[in-house]
């Protein structure tokens, strides 16, 4: 509708400025808001309001830049995974991820910002990706614990999305969601071998591990609810389903449980059940550490963004050979 590209501003009284609407506009954003209401899914040419748009489109491509910078922590590991068996299992979860970033990347496009723009945007640091990929990697336990810890946290968050309201998003999510359990087993299993059948240096460094990523784990659910500016509208729109707090709180109850089994402490001396909220009570998380780590200060920011951007650079020719090839094939070359 052409009504979409209608973002007109007018100066009201003073210097405050507010969209223009059109009786029409506004009859177009009472139904949408009615079929959100009515939980229907919104496909990619459907009317939708362009801060809708706007928001899927900063979320979804967040997301997708998120799957392939998490990468790079564990590309680090291929060439030193322990066994066959283990290069096997981290090479499959790997290509997973840029499958899940393609899958996002395409849902994106559907919204119509092209993969290039979105690009451009992460390479030039305009875009975020997910803070938990801005922390080093420093052992062989680091696979297991991103697997068990980082996908286990992805998964809380990510299932919810699988209701997202614009169903190219809900449809990749499925997906997605599916293989990331098997990713979250395998960290786990991996980790039980270590503590079950290996060295007290094995065991020592899963512990090291587990305490180094537990607490960028929790922040990786996005700042307090009361501190979130984008939660209320994305809830309201039923792009976001389960709040940042809630999932967090869901995540550290399920996973108490996995790191008893696992043998290993969780590092929060806080930590405990509170039997009148039937939750865990559990220690202060580290904001400034969150707000610095997203604002490119994080340990790993600079070489997780110069490893992206190297990567598009030096595919440079593949692009222009692809290019060229569908140059070749069109109908107007073909015919001359
Ligand atoms: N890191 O208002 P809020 C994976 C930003 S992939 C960086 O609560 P929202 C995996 C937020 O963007 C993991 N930035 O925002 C892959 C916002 O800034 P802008 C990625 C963060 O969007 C490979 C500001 O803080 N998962 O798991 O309502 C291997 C205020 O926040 C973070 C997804 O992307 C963060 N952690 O909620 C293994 C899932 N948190 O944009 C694993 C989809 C917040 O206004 N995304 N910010 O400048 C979401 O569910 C939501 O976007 C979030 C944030 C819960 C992350």
């Amino acid at each position: 509708m052409y009504t979409q590209a209608m973002d007109t501003l007018a100066r009201e009284s003073g210097d405050a400025l507010k969209p223009v609407r059109s009786t029409e506009e506004k009859l177009l954003e009472e139904r949408f808001d009615a079929r959100i209401d009515a939980g229907d899914f919104i496909e990619a040419k459907d009317w939708m309001p362009a801060h809708y748009r706007k928001t899927l489109l900063r979320q979804i491509s967040q997301h997708a830049h998120s799957e392939i910078v998490g990468m790079l922590p564990e590309g680090n590991w291929v060439t030193r995974a322990p066994t066959l068996k283990r290069k096997l299992i981290l090479l499959a979860k790997i290509q997973d991820e840029a499958g899940h970033g393609l899958y996002l990347y395409s849902a994106a496009e559907t919204l119509g910002t092209s993969r290039d723009q979105m690009l451009n945007a992460l390479h030039t640091g305009k875009a975020k990706y997910s803070s938990i990929f801005n922390y080093p990697t420093l052992t062989w336990a680091d696979m297991g614990t991103v697997g068990w810890l980082v996908d286990g946290a992805a998964i809380m968050n990510q299932v919810p999305i699988c209701r997202c309201s614009y169903a190219p998003y809900a449809r990749a999510m499925i997906r997605i969601c599916r293989e990331e359990s098997f990713h979250q087993r395998q960290g786990f299993e991996a980790l039980l071998t270590m503590m079950q059948q290996g060295t007290e240096a094995q065991r020592a460094m899963v512990q090291d591990a587990v305490n180094r990523w537990w607490w960028p784990c929790l922040m990786m659910f996005g700042p307090p609810d009361a501190e979130s500016p984008n939660s209320a509208q994305s809830m309201r729109w039923g792009i976001k389903r389960v709040s940042n707090d809630e999932l967090r709180q869901k995540f550290i109850d399920a996973t108490v449980e996995q790191a008893k089994l696992l043998g290993v402490t969780l590092p929060d001396p806080e930590l405990k059940w509170n039997e009148e909220r039937q939750q865990h009570d559990h220690g202060p998380i580290d904001w400034a550490e969150f707000w610095a780590v997203v604002g490119g200060d994080g340990p790993c920011n600079q070489e997780r963004l110069g490893a992206r951007v190297k990567a598009w650079d030096d595919g440079a020719w593949v692009r222009e050979a692809a290019l060229a090839h569908a140059r070749k094939h069109t109908p107007q070359q073909q015919a001359a």
